[in-house]
């Protein structure tokens, strides 16, 4: 339980956490990923996430390796389906997509996916997941035949995570999705944080240091930031300067 112990104790001391999300397709140019990584540990990131909602190439499990083997930060598989799992990792959010009514994603995949998690001993983090309309159809929402939470609906999102937690999910990860052009509202956020008391996870569309000051701000314990880093590598300063002041 390492990496839900480190959620856990960041949100009841307060402390934020970044994360950054390690696309496995976008990896396969090595050199981005070794200056990505190298980065993230400079900056002094938390987490790395690694997973994608729909993979081109047949590279997971030698991306997580080499993930794991540049850094010393925790890897974290963020699945997009049950094939993305990877022995070399510490931990998989376990994720359970609340705001949609697909069953596979309620509950199927982790039928699939449970006796391979156990078999690999990895960390299990039980986590309540819900995509947000962030302006545009992502491949998150595409793939995963849901309609998100509406953006403008802060109370629907708050009753999606109650029942979450009250099902037992650890964490509640929200996601406008990756590329998007709204991030999850610092409103719906601040409604969430009113409803529940576990780690809150946010990510989609964050591109800019001001913005991610004002989602921790709102009360997000955790924000994932993958688009903006592939796109600018030197940002993950500014961007963790802000989650960590
Ligand atoms: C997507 O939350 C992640 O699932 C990250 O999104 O790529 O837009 O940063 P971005």
């Amino acid at each position: 339980m390492v990496v839900l112990e480190q959620l856990l104790a960041a949100k009841s001391s307060g402390t934020k956490l970044l994360a950054v999300l390690i696309d496995p397709d976008q990896a396969t140019d090595t050199k981005q990923l070794e200056r990505t990584i190298q980065n993230a540990c400079m900056a002094k990131a938390d987490l790395l996430f690694v997973g994608g909602s729909l993979l081109m190439t047949d590279a997971f499990d030698a991306c997580v390796k080499r993930v794991k083997e540049l850094s010393d930060r925790p890897v974290v598989l963020f699945p997009g389906s049950p094939s993305q799992l990877s022995g070399h990792a510490d931990a998989v959010l376990f994720l359970s997509l609340i705001s949609g009514r697909n069953p596979e994603l309620l509950i199927g995949h982790h039928v699939t996916a449970a006796p391979r998690i156990k078999s690999l001993g990895i960390e299990a983090i039980p986590t309540g997941y819900m995509l947000v309309d962030g302006g545009r159809t992502t491949t998150a929402h595409y793939v995963s035949q849901t309609s998100p939470i509406p953006h403008d609906k802060p109370g629907i999102a708050a009753c999606t995570a109650l029942a979450g937690e009250l099902l037992g999910l650890r964490t509640i990860y929200m996601d406008t999705g990756s590329g998007a052009k709204k991030t999850v509202s610092p409103d719906m956020i601040a409604a969430v944080r009113e409803s529940i008391s576990c780690p809150i996870i946010v990510g989609g569309g964050i591109r800019d240091a001001e913005t991610a000051r004002s989602l921790c701000a709102a009360g997000a314990d955790v924000l994932v930031v993958g688009t903006a880093f592939e796109q600018d590598s030197e940002l993950i300063f500014a961007m963790s300067e802000a989650v960590h002041g």
